[in-house]
Protein backbone atom coordinates (compact mmCIF):
# COMPACT_ATOMS: atom_id res chain seq x y z
CA UNK A 1 0.00 0.00 0.00
CA UNK A 2 1.16 3.67 -0.72
CA UNK A 3 2.48 5.15 2.61
CA UNK A 4 0.06 7.61 4.70
CA UNK A 5 1.70 10.29 4.16
CA UNK A 6 1.10 10.98 -0.11
CA UNK A 7 -1.49 13.04 -0.71
CA UNK A 8 -3.97 11.42 -2.62
CA UNK A 9 -3.11 12.72 -6.60
CA UNK A 10 -4.00 11.52 -10.28
CA UNK A 11 -1.43 10.75 -12.76
CA UNK A 12 -2.25 9.79 -16.08
CA UNK A 13 -1.24 10.49 -19.64
CA UNK A 14 -1.82 9.80 -23.56
CA UNK A 15 0.49 9.99 -26.84
CA UNK A 16 -0.06 12.37 -29.47
CA UNK A 17 0.64 9.43 -31.56
CA UNK A 18 -2.43 9.98 -34.19
CA UNK A 19 -5.84 10.89 -33.47
CA UNK A 20 -7.84 9.68 -30.35
CA UNK A 21 -9.93 6.44 -30.71
CA UNK A 22 -13.30 4.85 -28.64
CA UNK A 23 -10.62 2.99 -26.87
CA UNK A 24 -8.44 5.67 -25.42
CA UNK A 25 -11.53 7.44 -24.77
CA UNK A 26 -13.88 4.39 -22.87
CA UNK A 27 -10.10 3.27 -21.07
CA UNK A 28 -8.85 6.41 -19.58
CA UNK A 29 -10.21 10.15 -20.44
CA UNK A 30 -13.97 9.18 -19.45
CA UNK A 31 -12.71 8.22 -16.17
CA UNK A 32 -10.10 11.19 -16.12
CA UNK A 33 -12.86 13.51 -16.32
CA UNK A 34 -14.98 11.65 -14.10
CA UNK A 35 -12.11 11.76 -11.12
CA UNK A 36 -11.89 15.19 -11.08
CA UNK A 37 -14.87 14.90 -8.87
CA UNK A 38 -13.66 12.29 -6.28
CA UNK A 39 -11.66 13.97 -4.22
CA UNK A 40 -8.38 13.83 -4.89
CA UNK A 41 -5.73 16.78 -3.92
CA UNK A 42 -4.97 17.13 -7.75
CA UNK A 43 -5.93 15.45 -11.10
CA UNK A 44 -2.74 15.73 -13.62
CA UNK A 45 -3.17 14.88 -17.04
CA UNK A 46 -0.38 15.21 -19.69
CA UNK A 47 -0.11 14.70 -23.24
CA UNK A 48 2.82 12.59 -23.27
CA UNK A 49 4.62 14.03 -26.93
CA UNK A 50 7.75 12.66 -25.59
CA UNK A 51 6.63 9.06 -25.73
CA UNK A 52 5.01 9.33 -29.17
CA UNK A 53 8.60 9.80 -30.77
CA UNK A 54 9.19 6.36 -29.42
CA UNK A 55 8.28 5.52 -32.72
CA UNK A 56 8.59 8.02 -35.78
CA UNK A 57 5.97 11.08 -36.18
CA UNK A 58 6.04 13.68 -39.05
CA UNK A 59 6.70 16.68 -37.07
CA UNK A 60 3.48 18.21 -38.66
CA UNK A 61 1.17 15.36 -37.87
CA UNK A 62 2.92 14.97 -34.45
CA UNK A 63 1.79 18.99 -34.04
CA UNK A 64 -1.98 18.25 -35.63
CA UNK A 65 -1.98 15.32 -32.94
CA UNK A 66 -1.03 17.24 -29.69
CA UNK A 67 -4.12 19.39 -30.61
CA UNK A 68 -6.46 16.81 -31.46
CA UNK A 69 -5.66 15.36 -28.19
CA UNK A 70 -5.50 18.09 -25.90
CA UNK A 71 -8.88 19.29 -27.60
CA UNK A 72 -10.11 15.75 -26.74
CA UNK A 73 -9.63 16.12 -23.02
CA UNK A 74 -10.79 19.48 -22.98
CA UNK A 75 -13.87 18.58 -24.81
CA UNK A 76 -13.99 15.37 -22.45
CA UNK A 77 -15.01 17.34 -20.08
CA UNK A 78 -11.60 18.01 -18.02
CA UNK A 79 -11.66 21.01 -16.79
CA UNK A 80 -8.26 22.83 -16.64
CA UNK A 81 -9.43 25.43 -13.77
CA UNK A 82 -9.92 22.02 -11.88
CA UNK A 83 -6.86 19.90 -13.37
CA UNK A 84 -3.28 20.41 -14.48
CA UNK A 85 -3.07 20.04 -18.32
CA UNK A 86 -0.44 20.13 -20.00
CA UNK A 87 2.20 18.39 -22.85
CA UNK A 88 5.59 16.90 -21.10
CA UNK A 89 8.01 18.06 -23.43
CA UNK A 90 7.10 21.71 -21.83
CA UNK A 91 7.89 20.06 -18.36
CA UNK A 92 11.76 18.71 -18.44
CA UNK A 93 11.67 17.73 -15.16
CA UNK A 94 10.02 14.51 -17.07
CA UNK A 95 12.95 13.48 -18.94
CA UNK A 96 15.42 14.47 -16.03
CA UNK A 97 13.81 11.94 -13.37
CA UNK A 98 13.80 9.60 -16.52
CA UNK A 99 17.46 9.34 -17.02
CA UNK A 100 17.52 8.92 -13.01
CA UNK A 101 15.27 6.00 -13.31
CA UNK A 102 17.26 4.47 -16.30
CA UNK A 103 19.93 4.12 -14.11
CA UNK A 104 17.10 2.55 -11.34
CA UNK A 105 15.56 0.11 -13.64
CA UNK A 106 17.06 -3.01 -14.63
CA UNK A 107 17.57 -4.22 -18.00
CA UNK A 108 15.58 -7.84 -17.28
CA UNK A 109 12.78 -5.42 -16.03
CA UNK A 110 12.34 -4.14 -19.31
CA UNK A 111 12.91 -7.61 -21.50
CA UNK A 112 9.54 -8.62 -19.74
CA UNK A 113 7.35 -5.39 -20.47
CA UNK A 114 4.87 -7.22 -23.33
CA UNK A 115 3.70 -3.90 -25.15
CA UNK A 116 7.89 -3.24 -26.18
CA UNK A 117 7.25 -7.39 -27.76
CA UNK A 118 4.01 -6.83 -29.24
CA UNK A 119 4.97 -3.07 -30.83
CA UNK A 120 8.61 -4.45 -31.98
CA UNK A 121 7.27 -7.78 -33.12
CA UNK A 122 10.24 -9.38 -35.11
CA UNK A 123 12.51 -6.46 -35.51
CA UNK A 124 13.33 -5.58 -31.91
CA UNK A 125 17.22 -4.60 -33.09
CA UNK A 126 15.63 -2.39 -35.37
CA UNK A 127 13.56 -0.27 -32.68
CA UNK A 128 14.48 2.87 -31.08
CA UNK A 129 16.49 3.13 -27.80
CA UNK A 130 13.68 5.58 -26.70
CA UNK A 131 10.72 2.69 -27.35
CA UNK A 132 12.62 0.54 -25.10
CA UNK A 133 13.22 2.88 -22.12
CA UNK A 134 9.67 3.79 -22.61
CA UNK A 135 8.26 2.46 -19.43
CA UNK A 136 11.00 4.06 -17.36
CA UNK A 137 10.17 7.57 -18.68
CA UNK A 138 6.61 6.75 -17.47
CA UNK A 139 7.39 5.79 -14.20
CA UNK A 140 9.18 9.68 -14.46
CA UNK A 141 5.75 11.14 -15.52
CA UNK A 142 4.35 9.02 -12.87
CA UNK A 143 6.37 9.84 -9.58
CA UNK A 144 7.94 13.39 -10.72
CA UNK A 145 4.00 14.50 -8.80
CA UNK A 146 4.38 11.68 -6.49
CA UNK A 147 1.00 10.47 -8.01
CA UNK A 148 -0.69 7.70 -6.14
CA UNK A 149 -3.54 6.94 -8.79
CA UNK A 150 -3.09 6.18 -12.08
CA UNK A 151 -6.30 5.65 -14.25
CA UNK A 152 -5.10 3.41 -17.24
CA UNK A 153 -6.53 0.84 -20.00
CA UNK A 154 -5.79 -2.45 -19.30
CA UNK A 155 -2.49 -2.48 -21.70
CA UNK A 156 -0.60 -0.43 -19.06
CA UNK A 157 -1.06 -2.25 -15.91
CA UNK A 158 2.26 -3.63 -16.59
CA UNK A 159 3.74 -0.51 -16.56
CA UNK A 160 2.19 0.67 -13.46
CA UNK A 161 3.63 -2.46 -12.11
CA UNK A 162 7.17 -1.26 -13.36
CA UNK A 163 6.68 2.01 -11.63
CA UNK A 164 5.88 0.27 -8.46
CA UNK A 165 9.10 -1.29 -8.63
CA UNK A 166 11.48 1.52 -9.66
CA UNK A 167 9.98 3.64 -7.08
CA UNK A 168 10.61 0.63 -4.29
CA UNK A 169 13.88 0.16 -5.65
CA UNK A 170 14.69 3.81 -5.41
CA UNK A 171 13.59 4.06 -1.95
CA UNK A 172 15.52 0.86 -1.17
CA UNK A 173 18.63 1.86 -2.67
CA UNK A 174 18.68 4.81 -1.30
CA UNK A 175 17.14 4.26 2.10
CA UNK A 176 14.30 6.86 1.76
CA UNK A 177 10.46 6.75 1.29
CA UNK A 178 10.32 9.09 -1.40
CA UNK A 179 8.45 7.74 -3.77
CA UNK A 180 5.04 6.29 -3.43
CA UNK A 181 3.88 2.66 -4.48
CA UNK A 182 1.54 3.99 -7.34
CA UNK A 183 -1.58 1.78 -7.74
CA UNK A 184 -3.54 1.73 -11.42
CA UNK A 185 -6.93 2.24 -11.26
CA UNK A 186 -8.59 0.24 -13.76
CA UNK A 187 -12.01 -0.71 -13.77
CA UNK A 188 -15.13 -0.68 -15.79
CA UNK A 189 -16.27 -3.12 -18.55
CA UNK A 190 -14.36 -1.56 -21.80
CA UNK A 191 -10.79 -1.55 -19.89
CA UNK A 192 -9.33 -3.18 -23.28
CA UNK A 193 -11.25 -2.17 -25.98
CA UNK A 194 -10.82 -4.49 -28.83
CA UNK A 195 -10.07 -3.93 -32.77
CA UNK A 196 -13.04 -4.40 -35.13
CA UNK A 197 -11.99 -6.45 -37.48
CA UNK A 198 -9.59 -8.96 -35.10
CA UNK A 199 -11.12 -9.28 -31.55
CA UNK A 200 -8.12 -10.52 -29.76
CA UNK A 201 -6.04 -7.14 -30.57
CA UNK A 202 -6.76 -3.96 -29.13
CA UNK A 203 -8.04 -1.17 -30.35
CA UNK A 204 -4.87 1.42 -31.25
CA UNK A 205 -4.80 5.04 -32.86
CA UNK A 206 -1.62 3.49 -35.05
CA UNK A 207 -3.71 0.06 -36.15
CA UNK A 208 -3.15 -0.64 -39.90
CA UNK A 209 -6.74 0.04 -41.02
CA UNK A 210 -8.81 2.75 -39.82
CA UNK A 211 -12.10 0.28 -40.33
CA UNK A 212 -10.80 -1.24 -37.24
CA UNK A 213 -11.09 1.39 -34.88
CA UNK A 214 -13.87 4.42 -33.84
CA UNK A 215 -12.10 7.76 -33.98
CA UNK A 216 -13.37 10.53 -31.87
CA UNK A 217 -13.72 12.55 -34.67
CA UNK A 218 -15.31 9.79 -37.18
CA UNK A 219 -18.81 11.48 -38.45
CA UNK A 220 -21.98 9.14 -37.84
CA UNK A 221 -21.97 7.93 -41.10
CA UNK A 222 -18.45 6.73 -40.55
CA UNK A 223 -19.13 5.21 -37.14
CA UNK A 224 -22.39 3.71 -38.40
CA UNK A 225 -20.63 2.37 -41.27
CA UNK A 226 -17.52 0.65 -38.96
CA UNK A 227 -19.97 -1.01 -36.39
CA UNK A 228 -21.84 -2.66 -39.44
CA UNK A 229 -18.40 -3.83 -40.95
CA UNK A 230 -17.60 -4.88 -37.32
CA UNK A 231 -15.94 -8.25 -37.61
CA UNK A 232 -18.98 -10.54 -35.68
CA UNK A 233 -19.97 -14.55 -36.09
CA UNK A 234 -23.14 -15.43 -37.12
CA UNK A 235 -24.61 -16.42 -33.73
CA UNK A 236 -27.55 -14.19 -32.00
CA UNK A 237 -26.81 -12.34 -28.32
CA UNK A 238 -26.68 -15.21 -26.25
CA UNK A 239 -29.03 -15.43 -22.49
CA UNK A 240 -25.76 -15.14 -20.17
CA UNK A 241 -22.60 -13.25 -20.50
CA UNK A 242 -21.01 -17.09 -19.56
CA UNK A 243 -22.47 -17.79 -23.12
CA UNK A 244 -19.67 -14.75 -24.72
CA UNK A 245 -16.51 -16.57 -23.33
CA UNK A 246 -15.51 -17.98 -26.70
CA UNK A 247 -16.76 -15.05 -28.46
CA UNK A 248 -13.85 -12.04 -28.49
CA UNK A 249 -15.81 -9.62 -31.08
CA UNK A 250 -19.34 -10.07 -29.45
CA UNK A 251 -17.69 -9.76 -26.10
CA UNK A 252 -16.30 -6.59 -27.17
CA UNK A 253 -19.63 -5.22 -29.11
CA UNK A 254 -21.03 -5.78 -25.72
CA UNK A 255 -18.58 -4.60 -23.45
CA UNK A 256 -18.65 -1.14 -25.63
CA UNK A 257 -22.58 -0.80 -25.24
CA UNK A 258 -21.94 -1.00 -22.01
CA UNK A 259 -19.38 1.76 -21.29
CA UNK A 260 -21.13 4.01 -23.47
CA UNK A 261 -24.36 3.34 -21.47
CA UNK A 262 -22.56 3.13 -18.18
CA UNK A 263 -23.92 0.16 -17.16
CA UNK A 264 -22.94 -3.07 -17.41
CA UNK A 265 -22.26 -6.11 -19.77
CA UNK A 266 -24.64 -8.42 -17.92
CA UNK A 267 -27.46 -5.85 -18.06
CA UNK A 268 -26.53 -5.23 -21.65
CA UNK A 269 -27.19 -9.25 -22.27
CA UNK A 270 -30.53 -9.16 -20.12
CA UNK A 271 -31.68 -6.75 -21.94
CA UNK A 272 -30.79 -7.93 -25.26
CA UNK A 273 -30.59 -11.57 -25.52
CA UNK A 274 -31.75 -13.00 -28.43
CA UNK A 275 -30.73 -10.37 -30.66
CA UNK A 276 -29.20 -10.78 -33.71
CA UNK A 277 -26.07 -8.48 -35.33
CA UNK A 278 -28.77 -6.52 -37.58
CA UNK A 279 -30.21 -5.19 -34.90
CA UNK A 280 -27.76 -4.80 -32.11
CA UNK A 281 -25.08 -3.07 -33.94
CA UNK A 282 -27.33 -0.50 -35.61
CA UNK A 283 -27.95 0.30 -31.81
CA UNK A 284 -24.90 -0.15 -30.81
CA UNK A 285 -23.86 2.56 -33.76
CA UNK A 286 -26.55 4.86 -32.78
CA UNK A 287 -25.45 5.17 -28.94
CA UNK A 288 -21.76 5.73 -29.65
CA UNK A 289 -23.36 8.89 -31.99
CA UNK A 290 -25.18 10.25 -29.31
CA UNK A 291 -22.08 9.98 -27.06
CA UNK A 292 -19.58 11.03 -29.22
CA UNK A 293 -21.40 13.36 -31.50
CA UNK A 294 -21.49 16.61 -28.97
CA UNK A 295 -17.49 15.73 -27.99
CA UNK A 296 -16.32 15.55 -31.58
CA UNK A 297 -18.19 18.63 -32.36
CA UNK A 298 -17.05 20.88 -29.31
CA UNK A 299 -13.39 19.17 -30.28
CA UNK A 300 -13.57 20.89 -33.86
CA UNK A 301 -14.54 24.08 -32.55
CA UNK A 302 -11.00 24.09 -30.01
CA UNK A 303 -9.22 22.78 -32.48
CA UNK A 304 -9.92 25.92 -34.46
CA UNK A 305 -8.43 28.06 -31.61
CA UNK A 306 -4.64 26.85 -31.70
CA UNK A 307 -3.79 29.96 -29.76
CA UNK A 308 -6.32 29.42 -26.97
CA UNK A 309 -5.10 25.33 -26.95
CA UNK A 310 -1.13 26.78 -26.47
CA UNK A 311 -2.03 28.81 -23.93
CA UNK A 312 -3.80 26.39 -22.02
CA UNK A 313 -0.83 23.97 -22.26
CA UNK A 314 1.70 26.90 -21.32
CA UNK A 315 -0.04 27.30 -18.43
CA UNK A 316 -0.90 23.66 -17.25
CA UNK A 317 2.89 23.31 -17.72
CA UNK A 318 3.58 26.23 -15.62
CA UNK A 319 1.59 24.49 -12.81
CA UNK A 320 2.83 21.46 -13.41
CA UNK A 321 6.53 22.38 -12.56
CA UNK A 322 5.57 23.96 -9.60
CA UNK A 323 4.59 20.54 -8.34
CA UNK A 324 7.60 18.63 -10.24
CA UNK A 325 10.01 21.02 -9.46
CA UNK A 326 10.86 20.61 -5.84
CA UNK A 327 10.41 16.62 -6.18
CA UNK A 328 13.25 16.47 -8.79
CA UNK A 329 15.74 18.84 -6.57
CA UNK A 330 15.07 16.39 -3.86
CA UNK A 331 15.74 13.69 -6.22
CA UNK A 332 19.01 15.02 -7.20
CA UNK A 333 20.26 15.48 -3.53
CA UNK A 334 18.86 11.98 -2.61
CA UNK A 335 21.19 10.85 -5.27
CA UNK A 336 24.13 13.05 -4.60
CA UNK A 337 24.37 15.27 -7.27
CA UNK A 338 25.77 18.52 -7.03
CA UNK A 339 23.88 21.10 -7.56
N1 LIG B 1 -7.95 -0.31 -26.82
C1 LIG B 1 -7.90 0.28 -25.64
N2 LIG B 1 -8.79 -0.04 -24.68
C2 LIG B 1 -8.76 0.57 -23.46
N3 LIG B 1 -7.87 1.53 -23.14
C3 LIG B 1 -6.97 1.88 -24.07
N4 LIG B 1 -5.98 2.79 -24.07
C4 LIG B 1 -5.35 2.78 -25.28
N5 LIG B 1 -5.93 1.87 -26.09
C5 LIG B 1 -6.93 1.30 -25.37
C6 LIG B 1 -5.65 3.64 -22.95
O1 LIG B 1 -5.56 4.98 -23.39
C7 LIG B 1 -4.59 5.66 -22.59
C8 LIG B 1 -3.64 6.40 -23.48
O2 LIG B 1 -2.90 5.47 -24.25
P1 LIG B 1 -1.67 5.95 -25.11
O3 LIG B 1 -2.16 6.75 -26.23
O4 LIG B 1 -0.70 6.65 -24.29
O5 LIG B 1 -0.95 4.64 -25.53
P2 LIG B 1 -1.43 3.28 -26.07
O6 LIG B 1 -2.01 2.49 -24.95
O7 LIG B 1 -0.27 2.67 -26.78
O8 LIG B 1 -2.59 3.69 -27.09
P3 LIG B 1 -2.74 3.34 -28.58
O9 LIG B 1 -4.05 3.91 -29.00
O10 LIG B 1 -2.56 1.86 -28.79
O11 LIG B 1 -1.58 4.17 -29.27
P4 LIG B 1 -0.47 3.70 -30.30
O12 LIG B 1 -1.19 2.98 -31.39
O13 LIG B 1 0.18 4.95 -30.78
O14 LIG B 1 0.47 2.85 -29.55
C9 LIG B 1 -3.90 4.61 -21.74
O15 LIG B 1 -4.41 4.68 -20.42
C10 LIG B 1 -4.28 3.31 -22.39
O16 LIG B 1 -4.34 2.26 -21.44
Amino acid sequence: MTAPQFTPRVFSGIKPSGGLTLGNYLGAIKRWSDMQDDGYDSTIYCVVDLHAITVWQDPADLRDATYEVAAGLLASGIDPSRSILFNQSQVPEHAELGWIFNCVARVGWMNRMTQFKEKAGKNAEKQSLGLYAYPSLMAADILLYHATHVPVGEDQKQHVELTRDIAQKFNNDYGVDFFPLTEPVIEGPAMRVMNLRDGTKKMSKSGESDMERINMLDDADTISKKFKKARTDPEPLPETLEGLKDRPEARNLVDIYAALSDTTPEAVITENAGAGWGQFKPALADLAVAKLGPISDEMRRLMDDKAEIERLLRTGSDKAREIASPILRRTYEIVGLVR
